[in-house]
């Protein structure tokens, strides 16, 4: 599956922490887009979609939140449920966020701006791309 997880550098002092993301250092890619998501309601379930060319990396950056991830083939269950940590998702994976704890904050950084046409929401029709996909390789 084209994930990677990252444990980003924490600079800690008496006054408390840190962590800084540049691009192409800790961010594999030129961040073009930045959201995040929070005060999500309790049993809520977000996503449902995967993204034909976004590579995005997502950081808890509050609280804790899971994944549910499914490239096609295999599925993983991720928590995310440190500052510093995160992770990385390619294109082409299929994504669930669930179990958001009350003051979850996930923030995304994203390789594109918004494009509602990137966008595969019908898991069928997901199927069909990664196989598309795989034809072409
Ligand atoms: C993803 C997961 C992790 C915008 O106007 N601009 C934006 O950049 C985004 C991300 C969303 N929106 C609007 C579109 C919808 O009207 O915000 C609303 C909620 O978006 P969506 O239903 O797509 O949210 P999630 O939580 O299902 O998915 C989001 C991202 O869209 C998606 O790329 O990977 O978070």
């Amino acid at each position: 599956m084209k994930i990677k997880k990252y444990k980003f550098q924490k600079h800690g002092d008496e006054r408390g922490m840190l962590v800084a993301l540049e691009e192409f250092k800790e961010i594999p890619f030129h961040v073009k887009r930045i959201y995040y998501i929070y005060d999500t309601l309790p049993g809520v379930r977000r996503g449902f979609h995967a993204h034909k060319k976004l590579k995005q990396i997502l950081i808890c950056v509050k609280g804790s939140c899971k994944l549910h991830l499914d490239d096609g083939h295999e599925t993983k269950e991720v928590v995310l449920n440190k500052q510093y940590e995160g992770i990385l998702l390619e294109n082409n994976i299929w994504r669930e966020m669930y179990d958001f704890s009350p003051d979850a904050v996930l923030m995304v950084l994203a390789s594109e701006m918004y494009d509602e046409k990137d966008y595969i929401r019908d898991y069928n029709d997901f199927l069909k791309f990664v196989a598309s996909e795989e034809k072409n390789v």
